[in-house]
């Protein structure tokens, strides 16, 4: 059984420190390291996996719109550098809890198989749920990835709870979690915030802030935005290009190393826009058409192409080989079978030992710190 380390007395703080009250601020610490420099194959996977998201979702849309895909079809244009950045800058021992619709990027880093996630939305029986929900709920819990629940933002509490188990364990991992700017409105966001920065939980809080939380603009949604109200509950609150999938990578990694050094959660509100409706059933008429014209200026993919390619990256054949590999497993998808009808409750409720959180494989590159690669 876990038991909590010894705290509560009038001296110590949740973490047996002095506590950092006005009257004793925490003492100073050394400025966070550089962010690890990123080699020319780092660079090449990034843009390989924000092509990858883009180029899979827009052939998913497509793929709805032909009536293929049961449910609705959700997608991330336009913040592919969000999740990929972030996942990017993880250690195999940490945990995402939960990549949220925009964040298919996240998948891919973590080592899920885009074969499989292609198979999951078009409800196959041999995906990751066995065609047992629409396509948005899905984790990977042998890659360390929580699948979501859509309730707002009650993710943020779970990414909250698995942080401080691994405090309470003295394991050197984090845990991450994704939401949206419309997510910082409800209780449940306030309560997370509240017990991570208290307790200085090893939780990397990372906020979408697109504008819109559907179709309500962020200037109806809050009088002080999410970065600044992070103050409020005593961490750090970081603004960030959520378009540059290098400055994601930096601050998420910035935010690792502090989780790490036990000084507790950070939050990251990274700044983008959400190139499409909702999901695939909006059409964005609320948004003026000339806001969507400056954020293409802006867009992830295209830049960072635009970079590498002058940096001498074959970005053509890495597009080729995206494409390749997401053509055969559409493909492969469309004939694979749908689970037997007979079978729709087997595996819906949990009936055995639970399981234990997997490591991603993604292809780090010594920038996680010492552990990658193992
Ligand atoms: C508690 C709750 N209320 C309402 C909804 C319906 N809903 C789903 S997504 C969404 C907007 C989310 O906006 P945001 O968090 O900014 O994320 P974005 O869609 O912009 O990525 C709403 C209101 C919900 N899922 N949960």
């Amino acid at each position: 059984m876990l038991t909590e380390e010894p705290r509560s007395t009038a001296s110590s703080s949740p973490r047996g420190r002095a506590p950092h009250s006005p009257e004793h601020p925490p003492p100073p610490r050394p400025a966070p390291p550089a962010p690890p420099r990123l080699t020319a194959a780092d660079r090449a996977a990034l843009l390989r996996f924000m092509v990858e998201m883009r180029t899979f979702e827009e052939r998913g849309v497509a793929l709805y719109k032909q009536g293929r895909t049961p449910g609705s079809f959700y997608d991330g244009h336009g913040q592919e550098a969000i999740s990929v950045g972030a996942a990017f800058a993880l250690g195999p021992d940490d945990v995402i809890c939960s990549p949220l619709i925009r964040d298919l990027g996240a998948h891919l880093v973590r080592g899920t198989d885009l074969a499989q996630i292609i198979r999951h939305h078009l409800g196959r029986d041999n995906a990751l749920s066995r065609g047992r929900e629409g396509n948005v709920h899905f984790g990977d819990v042998d890659r360390g990835v929580i699948g979501m629940v859509s309730m707002l933002p009650d993710m943020m509490v779970v990414a909250v709870g698995l942080a401080m188990a691994f405090r309470m364990r003295r394991e050197r991992r984090v845990a991450l979690t994704f939401f949206g700017d419309g997510a910082t409105s409800p209780g449940a966001w306030h309560e997370a915030m509240n017990v991570a920065g208290l307790r200085r939980e090893p939780v990397i809080l990372l906020c979408e802030n697109n504008g819109l939380a559907y179709s309500t603009p962020t200037e109806r949604q809050f009088a002080v935005g999410p970065a600044e109200r992070a103050k409020a509950y005593g961490m750090p609150g970081v603004v960030v290009d959520g378009n540059d999938v290098e400055a994601v990578f930096a601050a998420t990694h910035a935010a690792r190393e502090r989780a790490l050094a036990g000084d507790g959660p950070t939050l990251i509100e990274a700044r983008t826009m959400r190139m499409h409706g909702h999901g695939s059933h909006d059409d964005a008429r609320y948004v003026d058409p000339a806001v969507f014209a400056a954020w293409r200026e802006r867009d992830p993919i295209a830049t960072y192409e635009a970079r590498l390619r002058a940096e001498g990256t074959d970005v053509d054949a890495l597009r080729a080989g995206v494409l390749e590999r997401l053509e055969a497993a559409v493909q492969a998808a469309l004939a694979a079978p749908l689970p037997d009808p007979a079978t729709a409750t087997d595996g819906v409720f949990a009936d055995g030992p639970g399981r234990t959180l997997g490591r991603g494989d993604a292809p780090w590159s010594g920038h996680a710190g010492p552990e990658a690669g193992r």
